[in-house]
C-alpha cells in the first residue's frame, strides 16, 4: 500500500457545486444514479488535467457528460479511479454505479444492518457508494431522493429538509431530501427501514423551533428519553458556552446495531452504534448513561466544530475531532462533576494515550503521513487533541479562548481548513503568540517533566527546577522543547496553601499558578515561604505529560487530605497505590504498606467528603496502567501483587466495607446525579472487594441486590462481583439467570459478555472460544466481537497474556479472521499486540510471532498491513 504525506496535500482540481442523487434500494442490490455539478478549481494548478473521480467496490454501469453517454473509450474505469481523460472547463456529469449493501460486511458506505439500510461515509465510505472526489476540502450541495418498497422501508431519510415525497409502482414510494449547507461526502447520509420515530422539539436562541426525531426499531421504543434529554441539553449549552445556534429546521438521530465506531455527526442525521444511544434503567449502567450523554454531546456539537467549519485534509482530523472532544468534555464537566470527569479524562489518557505515543504507531496530533486513514482515529487524534485544546484554554482564558472561537466560526464558516487556522485564530483574538505552541500539533511522544526542589530557611525562598523532555518516537527524534501550562500549589505544614510570589513581584495572594514552561529547563524562585513547602504539580492535569518528582509516602498521604485540588489528591492516591504495589511485585511475602490500608480507611470513613471523589480515589490503579508505567512489565506478577492488594484491604476494612454499602443508599428512583453514580459504585465497589475475599456475608448481600435490583448498575455490579469471586456455584447459576432474563436485549448480552470475557475467573481463554460459539455472538456485528475478543485482549490481561502464547495466538487467529470482512475492526483488534517491544521476553517473543502470522497472510487489508508493517519495522 501506498504512504499518503501531508506535505504533498494539493487543492483539488475539480469542485462540486451540486451532487444530485437518487437511490433506487432494492434486496439483491441498489442502483446509485448521481449527477454532479463539476468546474475546474480556479485556484488549481493543473488546469487541463483529467477528471478522477474515487470508488471502491463499484459496478458501473453509464456515464454521461452534459447529456451525452461517453463511450467506453471516452473513460478508464480503473477499480477505485474513474477518470474522464478529456473535459470542458465546467459540466454535468451523470453517473450510475449498482452496489451491493446487503453483501458489504466492512460497514463502509451503504450496508445493511438488521434488515435497514444505513451509511458510514467518514472517512472514506462515499467512494463505496458512487464515484466521486471523496476527500474532505470537495464541498457540495446535496439532493437526495430515496426510493424503496414501502412496506418494508416505510422511513427514507437523508441530510437535511424533507422536500418531496410520493407514491410509486409496484408498492414502492420516494422522499427527496435537500441539504442548504454545502458538505463534504463523509458528511453524507441515508437511512431506510421500518422504524419508530420518537419527537420532541426545540426553541433556539433566535426563537426558532426545531424538529427533534429519534429513530429506532420498535423494539428500542423505549429506550430513547435519555438521548433526547441529552440532546436538548446539548443544544442549549452550546448556545450558551459558545453561541452556536442549530441550522437547519430538523434534527435526526438514527440507531443502528451494526457500527464500526461509536456514532456518526452527519449533518441533520446523525447515525449511532445502538450501545451509544439507546438507555433506560433497568438495563443500562450508569456508566452507559453517561456516555451516551457525552456521545450525542459529542455528535451534535460537531454541527459547528466539524461540520460548518471542516477539514481541509485528514491530517487536519484533530482539528474537529480535538476541538470537539474538548467541548464534549466542557460540557459533561458542567453536567455533573468537574473533578471526576476530569480524572475520567487523564485516566484515559496516561493508561491508553500515553501508551500509544510509546509505541511504534506513535503520530502527532496532526499526523505527516499515513496509509489508511481509518487507523488514525486514534486517541492521540481524540484525547491528546482535546489537551492541545484545552492548553490554549488555560493559556488565554476563558474569555479570550471565547473570543478566539467565535473569529474561528466567523472566519472559516463554510470553509475546509487546517489547525494551524484554529492556531491563529485563537491568536488573533487574543494577541498571544503561539508559534512555539504549534510544535504539539507537530511533535508525537509524551513530554516528561522532571522536577527538583530546594529549600533555604535563612531566605526563605523556595525554588523549583522544571526540566522537559520529549522522546524518540518513530521518525522523529532530537525534540524541540514545547510550550507547556503548568499549573502549581505549594502546601505548608498545615495543610494550607501558601500564596505564591515569584521573587521580584509583589503578592497577589495567589494560590495556583500557570507557570509557562518554553525552555528545556526553569528554574522558579518563589519567596515568603515560611517553611519547607510540599508541592502540588500539574494541578488539575494542566498538560499531557508525565511528571516525575520524589515525593515521599508521607507527602503522597499529606497530599491526599490536604490538596485544595480534587485531581491532585486523588493523584496523590494513585501514586501512592502504584508505589505500595510496585514494593510487592515478585516479593511475594513483603509486606502491605499498612499506610494504604489507613488511607482507604479514612476515605471509607470520610462522610462530609465528596463522594464522587471518593468513591474514584478508592479504585486502585489498573493493571493497564501499572503497565504503562512500568518497563519490561511483567504480567503475571504486576497481576498478583494488584490482587493481594485488593485481598489485603478488603480483610483490613470489612467493617468499613460492610458499613459503606449498608449507607450507600441512592435515592429512588433512578437518576443520574454525580451523588448517585457515586453512591452506586461505592456499593458496588465494597460488594466486589468484599466477595474477591470471599466473605460469606456479602454473598448474600450480592444474592439479594442480584435479585431485587431494579437498575442494571446494581444488576451488573453484583453479577461482576459474582463473577469474580470462589463461588463457583452462585457465579454459574447468576450468569445462568441473567442471560435468560435479558437474552433479548442485544445491548444487555454485550454486557454478559464482556464481564465474562474481562474476567479473570471466567475469562480463561477455553471459555472466552466457548463465548464465541454461543447462540448469541455474531462475527458480523461489532460490538459482540468487541465485547468478547476486545474484552478479552484489552482488559483480561492475566490470561491474554498468557505464557504460552495462546492468548496472542487466539487474537491473531481473530485478525486474520476478521481482515476479509471487516478491516477496520481487525486492524483495531491488533493494537494489544503492538506494544510488543515493551514487554519482558517471556511475552514479547509470542506477541512477536503472533504479529508476524498476521503478517503473512495472503491480500493483507491495507489497514491491518499498516498496523502490522509499523509494529515490527
Ligand atoms: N467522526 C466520527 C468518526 C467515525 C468513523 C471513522 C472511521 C470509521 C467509522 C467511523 N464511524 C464514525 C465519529 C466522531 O468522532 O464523532
Ligand atoms: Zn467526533
Amino acid at each position: 500500500p501506498k504512504t499518503i504525506y501531508l506535505s504533498e496535500y494539493r487543492v483539488p482540481d475539480f469542485l462540486v457545486d451540486h451532487a444530485d442523487l437518487r437511490f433506487e434500494l432494492f434486496e439483491d442490490g441498489a442502483r446509485v444514479h448521481s449527477s454532479l455539478s463539476i468546474r475546474r478549481n480556479p485556484e488549481a494548478h493543473g488546469q487541463g488535467s483529467p477528471l478522477e473521480l474515487n470508488g471502491d467496490s463499484l459496478q458501473l454501469q453509464s456515464v454521461h457528460l452534459d447529456g451525452r453517454e461517453l463511450a467506453k473509450d471516452e473513460y478508464e474505469d480503473r477499480s477505485d479511479l474513474l477518470v474522464v481523460p478529456s473535459v470542458p472547463d465546467a459540466f454535468e456529469l451523470r453517473v450510475v454505479t449498482w452496489i451491493e449493501p446487503q453483501n458489504n460486511t466492512r460497514l463502509e458506505g451503504l450496508y445493511k444492518s438488521s434488515g435497514m439500510f444505513c451509511t458510514q461515509c467518514e472517512a472514506e465510505g462515499f467512494r463505496c457508494i458512487t464515484f466521486f472526489p471523496d476527500r474532505p476540502d470537495v464541498m457540495a450541495r446535496f439532493r437526495t431522493r430515496i426510493e424503496a418498497d414501502k412496506a418494508a422501508y416505510p422511513v427514507l431519510l437523508s441530510n437535511g429538509n424533507p422536500v418531496d415525497s410520493g407514491e410509486l409502482d409496484n408498492g414502492r414510494h420516494f422522499v427527496t431530501w435537500e441539504d442548504p449547507f454545502p458538505k463534504p461526502s463523509y458528511l453524507f447520509a441515508l437511512v431506510a427501514g421500518a422504524l419508530v420515530e420518537k419527537n420532541d422539539t426545540f426553541r433556539t436562541m433566535s426563537g426558532r423551533e426545531i424538529d427533534l426525531r429519534i429513530y429506532v426499531e420498535p423494539r428500542n421504543a423505549d429506550k430513547t428519553a435519555h438521548a433526547m434529554d441529552s440532546l436538548k441539553r446539548s443544544m442549549r449549552w452550546d448556545e450558551e458556552t459558545y453561541g452556536r445556534e442549530y441550522d437547519l429546521d430538523i434534527f435526526m438521530i438514527v440507531a443502528v446495531d451494526d457500527f464500526n465506531m461509536g456514532a456518526m455527526e452527519n449533518k441533520g442525521l446523525n447515525i449511532f452504534n445502538s450501545s451509544c444511544v439507546l438507555a433506560r434503567p433497568e438495563s443500562e449502567t450508569d456508566m452507559a448513561f453517561q456516555r451516551i450523554e457525552a456521545i450525542v454531546a459529542h455528535e451534535y456539537f460537531h454541527n459547528w466544530s466539524g461540520n460548518r467549519v471542516t477539514c481541509r485534509d485528514w491530517f487536519q482530523l484533530s482539528l474537529k475531532e480535538g476541538f470537539t472532544v474538548f467541548r464534549d468534555s466542557q460540557f459533561s464537566a458542567d453536567m455533573g462533576s468537574p473533578t471526576v470527569k476530569r480524572i475520567e479524562d487523564a485516566t484515559l489518557l496516561r493508561t491508553a494515550q500515553f501508551a500509544e505515543d510509546a509505541g511504534p504507531m506513535a503520530h502527532p496530533v496532526r499526523p505527516a503521513s499515513y496509509m489508511e486513514i481509518s487507523n488514525f482515529y486514534t486517541l492521540t487524534i481524540y484525547e491528546k487533541g482535546n489537551e492541545v485544546v484545552r492548553m490554549i484554554h488555560t493559556l488565554l482564558g476563558p474569555e479570550l479562548f471565547r473570543k478566539g472561537s467565535d473569529l474561528y466560526f466567523e472566519r472559516h464558516d463554510g470553509q475546509a481548513v487546517t489547525t494551524d487556522d484554529f492556531v491563529r485564530a485563537m491568536e488573533d483574538a487574543s494577541g498571544r503568540d503561539l508559534s512555539q505552541f504549534r510544535l504539539w500539533y507537530e511533535q508525537a511522544g509524551t513530554p516528561v517533566l522532571t522536577v527538583e526542589d530546594d529549600y533555604d530557611e535563612a531566605s526563605q525562598t523556595y525554588r523549583l527546577t522544571v526540566a522537559q523532555s520529549i522522546p524518540d518516537t518513530p521518525g522523529q527524534t532530537g525534540k524541540k522543547p514545547q510550550h507547556i501550562p503548568f499549573a502549581l500549589g505549594l502546601l505548608a505544614a498545615n495543610g494550607t496553601d501558601i500564596p505564591l510570589t515569584l521573587a521580584g513581584e509583589h503578592s497577589a495572594g495567589v494560590t495556583t499558578r500557570v507557570l509557562e514552561l518554553t525552555e528545556k529547563s526553569h528554574t522558579f524562585e518563589f519567596t515568603g515561604i515560611a517553611s519547607r513547602p510540599v508541592p502540588s504539580l500539574l494541578r488539575n492535569f494542566s498538560a499531557p505529560v508525565r511528571v516525575n518528582y520524589p515525593w515521599t509516602r508521607d507527602q503522597l498521604m499529606f497530599l491526599m487530605s490536604h490538596d485544595s485540588d480534587g485531581f491532585n489528591r486523588w493523584d496523590a492516591g494513585q501514586r501512592l497505590a502504584v508505589e505500595v504495589i510496585r514494593e510487592l511485585s515478585g516479593h511475594a511475602e513483603a509486606e502491605v504498606d499498612p499506610r494504604l490500608v489507613e488511607a482507604s480507611r479514612t476515605l471509607l470513613n470520610d462522610r462530609d467528603a465528596d463522594q464522587a471523589l471518593v468513591a474514584k480515589m478508592l479504585q486502585l490503579p489498573t493493571e493497564a496502567y501499572l503497565i504503562e508505567l512500568a518497563d519490561k512489565p511483567d504480567v503475571q506478577i504486576i497481576h498478583h501483587a494488584r490482587e493481594r492488594v485488593v485481598k489485603v484491604l478488603a480483610t483490613a476494612l470489612r467493617e468499613e466495607l460492610l458499613d459503606c454499602y449498608r449507607r450507600q443508599q441512592p435515592a429512588e428512583p433512578y437518576q443520574v446525579t454525580p451523588e448517585d453514580v457515586a453512591s452506586r459504585s461505592l456499593r458496588n465497589m465494597a460488594l466486589s472487594w468484599l466477595l474477591h475475599i470471599g466473605d460469606e456475608g456479602a454473598l448474600s448481600l450480592a444474592l439479594g441486590q442480584f435479585e431485587s435490583a431494579t437498575n442494571m448498575t446494581d444488576q451488573a455490579g453484583a453479577l461482576r462481583a459474582l463473577v469474580n469471586s470462589p463461588f463457583e456455584a452462585e457465579r454459574g447459576r447468576a450468569l445462568e439467570a441473567f442471560y435468560q432474563r435479558w437474552h433479548q436485549d442485544p445491548q444487555v448480552v454485550e454486557q454478559w459478555f464482556s464481564i465474562q470475557a474481562a474476567s479473570p475467573v471466567t475469562g480463561d481463554l477455553p471459555s472466552v472460544r466457548r463465548l464465541l460459539e454461543h447462540e448469541a455472538f455474531d462475527w458480523k456485528n461489532p460490538n459482540k466481537i468487541r465485547s468478547v475478543v476486545g474484552a478479552f485482549a484489552g482488559q483480561n490481561l492475566v490470561h491474554f497474556h498468557d505464557q504460552e502464547g495462546s492468548g496472542y495466538r487466539f487474537l491473531a487467529d481473530t485478525i486474520r479472521r476478521l481482515d476479509d470482512s471487516n478491516p477496520q475492526i481487525a486492524a483495531r483488534l491488533a493494537a494489544p499486540l503492538t506494544r510488543w517491544r515493551k514487554f519482558a521476553p517471556v511475552y514479547s517473543e509470542g506477541m512477536r510471532k503472533a504479529l508476524e502470522s498476521v503478517r503473512d497472510k495472503d491480500g493483507l487489508s491495507r489497514d491491518v498491513y499498516e498496523i502490522v508493517h509499523k509494529s515490527l519495522a
